[in-house]
């Protein structure tokens, strides 16, 4: 047999399903045990409310962090409701709190605890970050880290595993890590990484530091990657020991001889300064060629139909504007650790932002924040007329920072979905920091490579970082201790709804045909307005489609008046749900009365939370039928009680159009009974209190 790869080990020390590593299949359930959960307040709230229904004293995985860093405006109590929240329960159920400020989910945990070789789920399809040292780090929805931190084993499909073979070297300062992973997007899309999972490996992996590793996993999301992960080796141990904790340091490599599904080559000495053209992280081209002006319609001809109009309204924009941007914002869990903040703080020095230009600097964490700050590093970004913002994600996630009326923004962020930045007219260009900056300074998008007069400094690691641990709240060691803390709940914080158990057909009417592509903040959107009720399911339904369909919620309000479950059906293209790992995209149209996606793919989390909530994720047979169907067809679906593992055909009619056609499903055994239950939260309910009742018993006995 040959050698191994490191996902391969790692699923092999972590496999606790009846078969070994090597039986296994594409798209097989393989059940694992997890390391460590992670989740953040904007998916946290629900996920902790859910691990309250179920009922358990607290928490069964060996480390629990709950962070706190996308909603820290404040604007009313709403945030600070959940804040206090999210600290009392935290507390009583054994899990360390990182409090508003301590810093991005990411970042603080890259810092802290993600640890060669471990697995660790996190509430947030960024968690791949953590890959970045070796971690095998998933994104996956709320409800499934609860049921995870309540004992239930974890189920991945076995992923197809691909080699990214790294050679040659980076041409620093102005070509960074986020161009290797834009290069990566600009070579497979959004769509490229579905039902896979990326190992970097090659003579370049040794050119780049842990933290930049972490930028690359970290937005291989945008891949649709289950996730990413790069060996651990001498610089992660450097990474490690300057983090204080040498002793979470293992070596971690793929044997000579070990097999990949498939070979990716990236050569990174031929890397150029990359963008992302608005609205996808998958429209990637080189900044070079935008101040070239290079004719949109030779751009076009790289990408998808569906991309075009975006980027012709856009680009052409930029064009017209003579490439002048409006805004900069610098930051993210993608790009804000120490090193690429302190080469754009060199940049920065002894300059001053174009005066067209508002330019943001959101620091990944408080240590780096506090380490920029040691180094009078802080002096030169301020110095040059930067906003200064706290250490959250902030404009990432469309709090605050919302561009102008047809605004150009330049973001180091990771996603630029539609309406992402809080302006539905704006566009948003993701890049490097270091890019970032110089447009910044210029005022426009200008040709790093070109530049003569600012020469950034490349910083090497420190031996030492800053380590403060003063904004974790650690839980009580003490049980009794735990047992008196009081779960505090403002008034916004509502119940988690549940779904009912399946029946053996739904009839519903379609009242949304979408198409390719469609992502989670086009079913839930983000922003300062609606984050606020992540906890309130019944008031965050309110904006369920918002920025496709304006009268979605009305329409739904009309056909379900008493909000009844499973009345109608979305009808969709490729990649739907793709983006964030929110449940709420699967939640709140459950609560409007959603029986199930078709579509002619659903992304991967997406998918899992449909299921987790009790929807059917339907996939055409033959994709040629979604043609076929209207937005106010009537379908009924049936035979929902035969469900078997793997692959079930159902039969669907249309009845309004008098047809018969197939949809298909993959469902694990599990899924199965998740689904005829309504949902993993009723399913789980049922086999704890089994568990409880079988622990008293042999108490009793003993
Ligand atoms: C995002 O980047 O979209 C988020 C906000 O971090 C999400 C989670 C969420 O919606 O809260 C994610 O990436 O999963
Ligand atoms: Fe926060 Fe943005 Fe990262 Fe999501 S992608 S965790 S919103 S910084």
């Amino acid at each position: 047999m040959s050698g191994k790869n490191i996902v391969q080990k790692i699923l092999e020390a972590h496999n606790i399903s009846e078969k070994p590593i090597n039986e296994f299949k594409l798209g097989d359930p393989i059940f694992v045990t997890i390391d460590q959960c992670i989740t953040q307040d904007a998916t946290g709230t629900m996920a902790w409310l859910e691990f309250e229904a179920i009922n358990i004293p607290e928490v069964k995985v060996p480390l629990v962090i709950s962070y706190i860093d996308h909603n820290m405006l404040q604007t009313d109590f709403r945030n600070a409701d959940d804040h206090q929240f999210l600290r009392t329960i935290a507390a009583k159920k054994g899990a360390i709190l990182s409090k508003p400020g301590n810093g991005i989910i990411h970042q603080v945990h890259l810092e802290n605890f993600a640890t060669p070789g471990k697995i660790m789920l996190g509430t947030d399809s960024h968690t791949p970050t953590g890959g970045g040292v070796g971690s095998l780090a998933i994104g996956v929805g709320g409800l499934v880290v609860a049921t995870v931190m309540a004992g239930e084993p974890f189920e991945l499909k076995y992923p197809n595993v691909v080699k990214v073979n790294l050679s040659g070297k980076l041409n620093r300062p102005w070509v960074t890590a986020m161009d290797v992973i834009l290069e990566l997007l600009k070579l497979r899309g959004v769509k490229g990484g579905l039902k896979s999972i990326f190992e970097y490996s090659g003579p370049g992996v040794k050119d780049l530091t842990a933290p930049e590793r972490a930028t690359i996993t970290n937005m291989g999301a945008e891949l649709g990657a289950t996730t990413s992960i790069f060996p651990s080796d001498e610089l992660t141990k450097h990474f490690l020991k300057a983090q204080n904790r040498e002793e979470d340091y293992t070596l971690l490599v793929a044997d000579d001889d070990a097999e990949y599904d498939e070979i990716v080559e990236i050569d990174l000495s031929k890397l150029e300064p990359n963008v992302a053209l608005p609205h996808s992280p998958g429209s990637v081209v080189k900044i070079r060629e935008l101040v070239e002006r290079v004719p949109i319609s030779k751009l076009l001809e790289r990408f998808p139909k569906k991309v075009h109009v975006d980027i012709k309204t856009h680009v052409g924009r930029l064009y017209e504007r003579n490439l002048e941007v409006d805004q900069v914002c610098v930051g993210s869990c993608t790009n804000a650790s120490y090193l690429v903040l302190a080469t754009t703080a060199s940049i920065l020095k002894d300059q001053t932002v174009a005066s067209n230009i508002s330019m943001t600097v959101s620091p990944g964490s408080k240590n780096v924040f506090m380490q920029l700050a040691k180094e009078g590093l802080l002096t030169d970004i301020i110095g040059s007329g930067v906003r200064i913002l706290e250490s959250g994600c902030g404009p990432c996630i469309g709090m605050g920072q919302t561009p102008p009326t047809n605004g150009i923004s330049v973001r180091t962020f990771n996603r630029n979905f539609y309406g992402r930045t809080g302006e539905k007219t704006a566009g948003a260009y993701l890049m490097s920091p270091t890019s970032a900056s110089l447009i910044a300074l210029k005022g426009k998008f200008v040709d790093s490579l070109k530049e003569k007069t600012i020469k950034p400094k490349i910083f090497d690691e420190p031996d030492d970082f800053i380590t403060s641990k003063n904004m974790f709240i650690y839980p009580p060691k003490d049980k009794s201790a735990r047992e008196k803390i009081e779960i505090i709940k403002g008034p916004n914080i509502a119940d988690c709804p549940i779904n009912d158990p399946l029946s053996s057909e739904i009839k519903g009417l379609v009242l949304l045909k979408t198409t390719d592509d469609i992502t989670t903040d086009d079913i839930m959107m983000a922003g300062a307005k609606v984050l606020p009720l992540r906890s309130n399911i019944p008031a965050i339904s309110q904006y369920v489609f918002n920025p496709i369909d304006e009268k979605f919620v009305i329409k739904a309000k009309k056909l379900n008046p008493n909000n009844k479950r499973r009345v109608f059906i979305v009808i969709a293209g490729n990649n739907y749900g793709q983006g964030s790992s929110r449940e709420h995209a699967a939640i709140a149209p459950m609560w409007l009365g959603l029986g199930a996606v078709l579509a002619k793919s659903i992304a991967r989390i997406h998918r899992d939370n449909l299921i987790q909530w009790g929807m059917l994720p339907l996939e055409f047979v033959d994709p040629k039928d979604y043609d076929k169907i209207n937005q106010e067809d009537v379908l009924i679906l049936k035979g929902l009680d035969a469900l078997r593992e793997g692959i079930s055909e159902i039969e669907i009619k249309n009845e309004t159009k008098e047809f018969t056609f197939k949809a298909k499903l993959n469902l694990s055994s599990k899924e199965i009974e998740m689904l005829s239950k309504g949902g993993a939260l009723p399913l789980i309910k049922t086999k704890i209190s089994q568990t409880i009742n079988l622990a008293v018993r042999s108490e009793d006995f003993l």
